[in-house]
């Protein structure tokens, strides 16, 4: 049998950093057969996050967003796996941490909507994308 693998992008939150949340994190990926594949810390500019985040261009809560990624120091990671990309955004729940899952890293670890730790790729195709936007060689 062809297990499909797939890449997909998953970034923690200043936030979580602030916490030491970090390897806490990596610990819910890892046990959950995501495999790590490359991390990196950063603290991005606001013309970063505003790049990365232009999808949100439009949404009344763009610019705050882009304040607080760009806030504090981020870790990105390469997450691999099957179905990596939905496996991923169950593992993190919800938006907004009032409504995540038990269990959750949101529900676990989100403060508010902004302040919520952790991103995903919401689809193949984008994951690429982002990958591709932190760990350009
Ligand atoms: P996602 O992170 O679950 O994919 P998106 O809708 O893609 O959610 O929104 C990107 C990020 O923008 C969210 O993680 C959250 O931090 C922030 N965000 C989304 N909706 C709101 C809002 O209504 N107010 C403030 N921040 C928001
Ligand atoms: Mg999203």
């Amino acid at each position: 049998m062809n297990n499909k693998k797939e890449l997909t992008l998953s970034i923690i939150k200043p936030d979580a950093i602030e916490r030491n949340l970090s390897e806490k994190i990596k610990s819910i990926f890892l046990k959950n057969k995501l495999s790590i594949l490359e991390t990196k810390k950063l603290h991005i500019s606001k013309d970063e996050a505003s790049e990365f985040y232009k999808i949100h261009q439009s949404k009344p809560f763009y610019d705050q967003l882009c304040n607080y990624l760009s806030s504090g120091p981020i870790e990105v990671l390469i997450l691999e796996g099957e179905n990596a990309v939905l496996k991923n955004r169950e593992l993190m729940g919800a938006t907004d941490p009032k409504n995540a899952k038990e269990g959750t890293i949101r529900k676990l670890y989100g403060i508010s909507i902004d302040k919520n730790s952790v991103h995903g790729s919401d689809s193949v195709e984008n994951a690429k994308i982002e990958i591709n936007f932190f760990f350009k060689k």
